[in-house]
C-alpha cells in the first residue's frame, strides 16, 4: 500500500511526498513531531504536519540563513538562535572559528531530542561546546536581553501556534535591544507566492521595517516549501546586506557550501516586481 505526506499549502493546492516509512509519531506539550523517511526527499521532518525540513534541500534553507549575515557583519563573536532546533543553522554557525558562543532558544526540547536521534545530519553539531542549549520560548528570552548578540537568527515555525509570538512588534523591538550596534537579525519571512502565505510575510516586513532602520529582503528556491520561492529577511542596525559585503573576505575563508556563494548573495536581493510591490505597499 502507498503511503504519502501530504500538506495542505492552501485550500486548492496540496503537496505529497511519497514516504517509504515513519521513523517517529509524538505529541510534545507545543506541537505534534513526525519524522518520516521517503525516497525523494530522504528523511524529513514534519510539526504539525507542516514541512520543517528534509535531507535533500535544508542545506540550501541553513546556509541562506547564515551565511548571508555572516558575509556581511564585521566580527560576530555571540549567537542568538531562536527555533531552529533541528541543529541546521548551528551546524553552519559552528564553522566560524570567531563564533564563541551561539545560544539555542528552542521551545520544544522534544524536537531537540527527536533530531538528535534520527536526523544526524542536521544536528550533529549540538553537542560543539560552544552551543548552549536554552528550553525557552525566544519571546520571553529575548526581553531582558540588551546589547549582547552580534548576530539572532530567528529560525522559527510560521506564524501560528508557538511560532506566532515571533513575528510581532514587540519581538522585533526586543531583538533590536539584544543587538550590539554592529548587529543584525536575520529571519525565515515566508513566501511571497500564496496569498495565504503573503499576508504573513507583508506583516512580518511592516513590523520589521517599522522596528530597524536597514531592513532587506532576500530569497532562496526552496522545494518543499510552499511555492518553492520563499524570503528571509535582513535587519539592522548600521550596516547594509549588499554595500557592507565583503565578498574577497567570504572567498578567503575557503567553506565549502552547497547553494551559497558570492554572486548567490548579491543575486538573492534582487527580488521580482510582484515582491518588490508587496513589501513597498505596506
Ligand atoms: N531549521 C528549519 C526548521 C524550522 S523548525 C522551527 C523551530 O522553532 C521548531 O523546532 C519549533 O519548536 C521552534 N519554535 C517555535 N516557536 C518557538 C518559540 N516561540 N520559541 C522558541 N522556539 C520556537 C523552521 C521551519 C520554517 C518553516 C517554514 N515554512
Amino acid at each position: 500500500m502507498d503511503l504519502w505526506f501530504t500538506e495542505k499549502h492552501t485550500d486548492n493546492v496540496k503537496l505529497s511526498i511519497k514516504v517509504d516509512r515513519q521513523v517517529y509519531s509524538a505529541q510534545s506539550e507545543f506541537q505534534r513531531i513526525d519524522i518520516f523517511d521517503s525516497l525523494e526527499f530522504g528523511r524529513f521532518l514534519t510539526l504539525d504536519g507542516y514541512m520543517m525540513l528534509t535531507e535533500k534541500d535544508e542545506f540550501i534553507y541553513h546556509e541562506m540563513i547564515v551565511h548571508v549575515p555572516m558575509a556581511v557583519l564585521p566580527q560576530v563573536k555571540k549567537v542568538l538562535v531562536i527555533g531552529g532546533g533541528d541543529g541546521g543553522a548551528v551546524r553552519e554557525l559552528v564553522r566560524y572559528p570567531e563564533i564563541q558562543q551561539i545560544d539555542l532558544v528552542e521551545i520544544d526540547a522534544q524536537v531537540i531530542e527527536a533530531c538528535k536521534k534520527y536526523l544526524p545530519q542536521t544536528a550533529a553539531k549540538l553537542d560543539d561546546p560552544r552551543v548552549i542549549i536554552h528550553e525557552a520560548d525566544g519571546l520571553k528570552f529575548v526581553r531582558s536581553k540588551k546589547d549582547e548578540y552580534d548576530l539572532i537568527i530567528v529560525d522559527s515555525t510560521d506564524p501560528f501556534g508557538p511560532g506566532e509570538g515571533l513575528f510581532t512588534k514587540e519581538f522585533y523591538g526586543n531583538c533590536f535591544k539584544a543587538l550590539t550596534a554592529t548587529g543584525a537579525m536575520v529571519n525565515q519571512h515566508e513566501s511571497p507566492f500564496y496569498p495565504v502565505d503573503a499576508i504573513a510575510m507583508q506583516r512580518a516586513h511592516k513590523r520589521i521595517v517599522d522596528s530597524f532602520p536597514i531592513s532587506r529582503v532576500y530569497q532562496a528556491h526552496i522545494p518543499t516549501y510552499p511555492s518553492g520561492h520563499w524570503l528571509f529577511g535582513f535587519a539592522s542596525k548600521h550596516g547594509h546586506p549588499l554595500q557592507d559585503f565583503d565578498a574577497q573576505k567570504w572567498k578567503a575563508r575557503n567553506l565549502k557550501t552547497r547553494y551559497y556563494n558570492d554572486k548567490i548573495h548579491v543575486g538573492a536581493f534582487a527580488l521580482p516586481n510582484y515582491v518588490k510591490r508587496m513589501l513597498e505597499e505596506m
